[in-house]
């Protein structure tokens, strides 16, 4: 299911609330998809509620056409759009399915950064070093990967990177499992990446450099 104009709904999460575990809880999930999800739909949709020109805007055109919103929105907007954006890129890129990069995304990643455990090692102290609040993207930037950091619900499609996979690392994605202990979500998480998914964006983003 799509729904990329307002009004936005909390379009339901393509696997199972348990699907992830033992990786990732199901009242994590829960808590995650429900409420936290929910709260920026309802925030943007609230910021949009009494401006007909910005409800035409995609959800990616606005995070990115972000000089069509009129100042006085755009702190909201960035917020809550990026913060519905991010957590459905997030939820969309985890399977119960265990799987591994493989194709062309593989070979870059061997390109890039050497072996699929060193990028592993990179993605994992990228995320650690998370200052606060964040997510840590593997992503397409002048047609090269990259792995990058965002702050809060900044989204590395207003900062002109096409992204690939991301870890959410707000406290609310793990902290009921792994209360402070970011390392061993990671180590969980990166058992939930949908590799056949990051393939299926890489040839996407890879697209625009053809
Ligand atoms: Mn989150």
């Amino acid at each position: 299911m799509t729904n990329s104009y307002y009004p936005f709904i909390n379009t339901p999460l393509s696997y199972d609330y348990s699907a992830l575990e033992p990786y990732i809880d199901t009242c994590t999930m829960h808590l995650h998809h429900d409420r936290h999800l929910q709260t920026y739909i309802d925030h943007l949709n609230s910021a949009l509620k009494d401006e007909p020109e910005l409800q035409t805007l995609s959800l990616e055109q606005l995070l990115t056409d972000t000089n069509r919103l009129p100042h006085r929105l755009q702190t909201v907007i960035k917020n809550n759009a990026g913060g519905v954006y991010n957590h459905r890129f997030y939820f969309d890129g985890m399977s119960g399915q265990l799987s591994r990069p493989s194709g062309e995304l593989s070979v870059a990643i061997d390109r890039q950064f050497g072996s699929f455990d060193r990028f592993i090692q990179l993605f994992r102290a990228i995320a650690l070093a998370v200052f606060g609040s964040g997510y840590a993207w593997l992503a397409v930037r002048d047609g090269r990967l990259i792995i990058t950091a965002t702050a809060n619900q900044d989204t590395p499609i207003a900062l002109g990177m096409c992204p690939i996979i991301c870890i959410d690392v707000w406290e609310h994605a793990y902290y009921l499992k792994h209360q402070n202990v970011r390392a061993g979500y990671f180590d969980d998480w990166i058992n939930t990446v949908n590799w056949p998914m990051a393939e299926q964006r890489f040839e996407e983003c890879m697209l625009k450099y053809k």
